[in-house]
């Protein structure tokens, strides 16, 4: 161990940075996060849900918006799929309102499946999001297992949402790169052999990074290139920082939704064990504060988690990188980085867990990429 640095507790500040929730009211905490085995794979986890809240409605199944009557509960599970750093995770904690996923400038952030739950009361629908990897060519084991991760999530959802980045199509003239068109080649092959039967939208992202007077262009640009091959039913256009657009595509999402009852108590944010969520903020500061290849190199685990009487908890987290050289660089002059690290990450679980927080941090060299157990316990595949 190079680095033990405890962060205790100052003042709030919510380092998040997300932006503001469209839906008018800012869900400030994660209420009642509830504990599950987050490694299930996706569409057992859908029909299991439905089968525990007693739901009859499957899938695309028979109730529809058409068929519903009105005012009927609903329950829509929309998985997300796209391009790294395209905007997925903003995406979906703008859709819920609070901050679930973490999210950088550096491609390959999310590295599992990830949930956000909101209500969209308009429709008496709670949407249930799955944040996944980016798709990329994958060369290391675990950037194969989070691509896998990632195709796998949309089987089993009622609807399945692509995310591209606008700014980037624009930029390259109205053509899709290879992992774009990819995406859309797959998707098509697999509605048109009846394997994927969910609803798919195409969703523009980034979208304030287009200049305005060229943005109906290259929507309508995107909807030919796209549409022309059969992949989707429908078009968003959004900007995920700024909340453009997002109030309706979770209301459409919500329409979309098959009548059912909701599947998780209606305050809930996520369905991510705390112990997760803690070492994702950690994760996520190594990721905003380390530099080139150390972040890819880099994981997080919660070792410990202890309530006090006095209601703030003591979290220890080790920070694993996979060479002994490394240990140095994350712990910085001094145990300055990996200070900071934990500070900030201290700040941003107090926001999220709406308590005291006594953060402990550790740095410790381990092959974690070369562990079953590890990628077992992100619900992503070893052999892969
Ligand atoms: N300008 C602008 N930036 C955005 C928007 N949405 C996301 N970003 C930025 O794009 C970067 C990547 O965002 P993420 O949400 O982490 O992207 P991701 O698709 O989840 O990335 P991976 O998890 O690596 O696949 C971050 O710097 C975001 O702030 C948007 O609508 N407009
Ligand atoms: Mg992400």
């Amino acid at each position: 161990m190079v680095a033990a640095f405890c962060a205790t507790s100052g003042p709030a500040v919510n380092t998040w940075g997300c932006a503001r929730a469209p839906r008018g009211e800012w869900v400030e905490t994660l209420r009642s996060l509830r504990t599950n085995a987050g490694s299930r794979r996706v569409a057992r986890r859908v029909r299991w849900c439905r089968a525990a809240a007693g739901a009859t409605a499957a899938a695309g199944g028979e109730s529809s918006a058409e068929t519903a009557p009105a005012g009927a509960p609903r329950c829509g599970f929309v998985s997300f799929l796209g391009p790294s750093n395209t905007g997925k995770s903003t995406l979906m904690n703008a859709l819920v309102g609070a901050k679930v996923a973490i999210v950088s400038p550096k491609v390959q952030t999310t590295r599992t499946r990830v949930t956000g739950i909101v209500v969209e009361r308009s429709c008496n629908a709670q949407l249930v999001f799955l944040d996944t990897p980016g798709i990329f060519r994958a060369k290391r084991r675990l950037d194969r297992a989070m691509v896998r991760a990632a195709w796998q999530s949309g089987s089993g959802t009622d609807m399945v949402s692509l995310i591209f980045d606008g700014r980037e199509f624009w930029q390259s003239a109205g053509k899709l790169n290879d992992t774009q068109q990819e995406i859309v080649e797959a998707v098509a092959t697999r509605r048109a052999n009846g394997q994927l039967k969910a609803h798919v939208s195409l969703t523009v992202n980034k979208i304030d990074l287009v200049p305005e007077p060229e943005r109906d262009a290259l929507v309508s640009r995107m909807r030919e290139v796209v549409g022309g091959q059969q992949a989707v039913d429908e078009v968003f256009v959004v900007s995920a920082l700024r909340g453009t657009g997002i109030d309706r595509m979770r209301r459409r999402l919500a329409e979309l939704s098959p009548v059912g009852p909701w599947l998780y108590p209606e305050d809930d944010l996520s369905d991510m064990p705390q112990r997760l969520l803690a070492a994702e903020i950690v994760r996520e500061q190594v990721f905003l504060q380390l530099r080139h290849e150390l972040p890819y190199a880099t994981a997080v685990e919660t070792e410990e988690w202890t309530e006090r009487p006095d209601g703030s908890v003591v979290i220890l987290c080790t920070v694993l990188v996979t060479r002994d050289s490394q240990k140095g660089i994350v712990a910085g002059a001094k145990g300055s980085r990996i200070k900071s690290i934990g500070t900030q990450a201290r700040l941003a679980m107090e926001r999220l867990f709406d308590r005291k927080v006594h953060l402990y941090l550790h740095v410790k060299s381990r092959k974690w990429d070369e562990n079953p157990a590890h990628f077992r316990s992100w619900g992503l595949e070893y052999d892969v």
